[in-house]
């Protein structure tokens, strides 16, 4: 909240003027089917646009669907929504769609993005490698979480970080995608590798 100087008061008072919070967009990515949508709409405070379609029986060939067997439908653009963490800073979320053959589209998501939050299956750490090379190529600040499906991690963070080549500054984390706090928690490491990165930048 700022304060302004009142003219009906000669300029001595101060009027309270409600200042929108800081929209900072961030990216939610990772292979097919490791929980971005649920992430999303785990977190979001409107109802998360999602772009849900059901998976037909050509996609089924394609899509690894082993571990999540009661996945029917698969994101073909992107989910959206968003959470006002205090009245200074409001995030907006923009999930990727898993499959490689949308891979067009994670340009266009990422502008302007401050941060990401790779989300991985330890089951399937292959289709995560994508999304970590592609932030580490674009040079956006991201943070890595590990979706703990039914509470089960199947590797520890060190051999994840080794197969998935995670560098040593990148935070890695353990979260659940159903769980509000969880969500929020990732999220909040996600902003202070961004704000580090921020303040890296104006540093002298
Ligand atoms: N048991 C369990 N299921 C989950 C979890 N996160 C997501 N799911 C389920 O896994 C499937 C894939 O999740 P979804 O969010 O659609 O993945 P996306 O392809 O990355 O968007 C869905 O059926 C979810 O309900 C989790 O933490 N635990
Ligand atoms: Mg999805």
């Amino acid at each position: 909240m700022v304060f302004v100087p009142s003219p009906t008061h000669g300029g001595h008072s101060v009027t309270p003027v409600e200042q929108p919070p800081t929209p900072v967009k961030l990216v939610i990515a990772g292979g097919f089917g490791v929980g971005k949508t649920t992430t999303v709409g785990s977190i979001s405070e409107i109802r998360p646009l999602t772009t849900e379609a059901a998976i037909t029986e050509v996609a089924a060939g394609v899509d690894d669907l082993t571990h999540a067997p009661g996945k029917t439908t698969t994101t073909v653009a992107m989910d959206f929504g968003c959470i006002t963490i205090d009245p200074t800073l409001k995030l907006y979320l923009f999930g990727t769609p898993g499959q490689d053959r949308f891979g067009f589209m994670w340009d266009d998501l990422v502008e302007g993005a401050l941060g990401g939050l790779v989300i991985v299956d330890t089951r399937r750490l292959d289709d995560c490698y994508a999304a970590v090379d592609y932030f580490e190529h674009k040079d956006v600040p991201f943070a890595v979480a590990v979706n703990a499906f039914d509470g089960k991690v199947e590797h520890d963070l060190d051999e994840v970080r080794w197969a998935l080549d995670i560098a040593e500054h990148v935070p890695l984390i353990v979260f659940d995608a159903r769980r509000t706090g969880s969500v929020r928690d990732a999220l909040l490491v996600v902003m202070e590798v961004a704000l580090a990165r921020a303040e890296a930048a104006v540093a002298p």
